[in-house]
């Protein structure tokens, strides 16, 4: 039996609250803490209440098995002495972050050269992305180009690339992709450029990748959060929300996900909680940028419609249909959805049998209100919205902190599921 989402998202704030917080410009190393899956027997609220005293930081939000906390090193003797059902995921968080920040080396190519295929064996600084970006662009300058919707709370500017086919730049119904929503999800931003970039280098020798750019205007937006990703990468590997201070509270951060104006005022699939990981803010659509992107949204909903939106999430391995603000709702089309979704989840599992599972978002994983797809598929009137949970399971031990040598398999598993889907949709 699940716990309720109310529930959960109720008690997400203390374990938020208890997480280590650093100190204006210092490094969380996460040395030394251990990382534990805890069984919840069914009633997280007894775990994390007997957890409130202790240094932790929550690894999942879907908890009504099992809570995956990381434990400072200073209160691993107190954990003990809970004696918890537990069994350890990670001996020292620290060792793996390291292991996974061995970034790689980018100097960019020369102008109107392509990338190489080397840039999935490693994880790269925020500025390497932006130039991966640019020098992609810049080598297929006839059909394809970067732009700028917005900026965000530190003013960077979001970026995307928009891919267009023969029928002339912006033609087409819109494919739309959105990644790294959440910082810390970083195989999100190297799928997606993967995508982009297969788009771009296939299109003039494949046929098959000719028809699909043909066929739709992409516009991918692989960083919309890219305050909360370089904190990611300079101060805390974990964090998620983006990087807005609120009055009244020292707790940094707003989920963009529970921030998008529909069903924003719900109850139970967001927290009111500044200093909670699914904090919703003050008013929907309250943080620039998810501001810039519904009106970026706006855009294409007013052009030429949007067929298929995908926001790109880590972990779990799952492909979340509509809707996640009510577990009784689904998606008018939801049949045909569904079809999809189970082709998709067949064509995945062929390059390296990666399982996926799939169904509508609120009953699948978890409730959520003012959510992207949600917005997508009742306001912008997108035929498919979805969000889409890269590897690792929710019984590996990874989490968020995937391999570098899963980046190339991640990414190739994805693109043959998009080659399998686009045509058809
Ligand atoms: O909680 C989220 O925002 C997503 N999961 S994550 O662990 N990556 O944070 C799931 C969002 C699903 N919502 C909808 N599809 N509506
Ligand atoms: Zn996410």
């Amino acid at each position: 039996m699940k716990l309720t989402s109310i529930v959960t998202q109720l008690l997400l704030a203390p374990l938020a609250l208890a997480a280590a917080a650093p100190k204006v410009n210092q490094k969380i190393t996460y040395d030394g803490y251990k990382v534990f899956r805890i069984s919840t027997h069914h009633d997280a609220a007894i775990v994390k209440d007997l957890l409130k005293p202790l240094t932790t930081v929550a690894m999942n939000l879907k908890d009504e098995e099992h809570l995956d906390v990381a434990i400072a090193p200073q209160d691993l003797d107190a954990f003990d002495a809970l004696n918890l059902d537990a069994e350890v995921l990670h001996e020292d968080l620290g060792s793996d972050i390291k292991a996974e920040s061995k970034f790689g080396t980018y100097g960019g190519v020369s102008a109107r050269a392509v990338p190489s295929l080397t840039w999935w064996n490693s994880y790269h600084a925020y500025a390497d992305h932006i130039t991966f970006y640019n020098d992609l662009a810049g080598a297929f300058p006839n059909n394809s180009e970067i732009f700028n919707i917005g900026t965000s709370v530190q003013g960077r500017q979001i970026f995307g690339l928009h891919i267009w086919g023969s029928g002339g730049k912006g033609s087409k119904p819109a494919v739309y992709f959105h990644g790294t929503v959440h910082a810390r999800e970083w195989i999100s931003a190297k799928v997606v450029e993967y995508i982009s970039y297969q788009l771009l280098t296939q299109y003039s020798t494949d046929l098959a990748v000719m028809a699909i750019v043909d066929k739709y205007d992409f516009y991918i937006l692989p960083f919309v959060n890219p305050d909360g990703f370089v904190y990611s990468q300079t101060n805390d590997r974990l964090w998620r929300k983006n990087r807005q201070t609120r009055s009244g509270s020292s707790c940094v951060g707003t989920d963009i996900n529970r921030n998008w104006p529909y069903k924003w005022s719900l109850t139970g699939g967001a927290s009111t909680n500044k200093c909670s990981e699914t904090y919703k803010g003050q008013a929907a659509s309250d943080t620039p940028e998810n501001a810039a992107l519904v009106a970026f949204t706006t855009t294409l909903k007013n052009s030429h419609g949007i067929k298929l939106y995908i926001d790109w999430h880590s972990f779990g391995q799952y492909i979340l249909l509509p809707y996640g603000y009510d577990c009784t709702q689904v998606a008018a089309n939801n049949a045909q959805q569904t079809t999809l979704a189970i082709g998709l989840k067949t064509r995945i599992a062929l390059s390296y049998g990666t399982q996926f599972t799939y169904g509508p978002s609120c009953s699948t994983l978890y409730k959520t209100t003012g959510s992207s797809a949600d917005y997508m598929t009742d306001v912008a009137l997108t035929e498919f919205a979805w969000t889409i949970e890269l590897r690792p399971t929710g019984s590996s031990s990874s989490g968020f902190i995937l391999p570098p040598a899963q980046i190339l398999p991640s990414s190739i598993e994805q693109w043959e599921g998009m080659k399998y889907l686009l045509p058809i949709m």
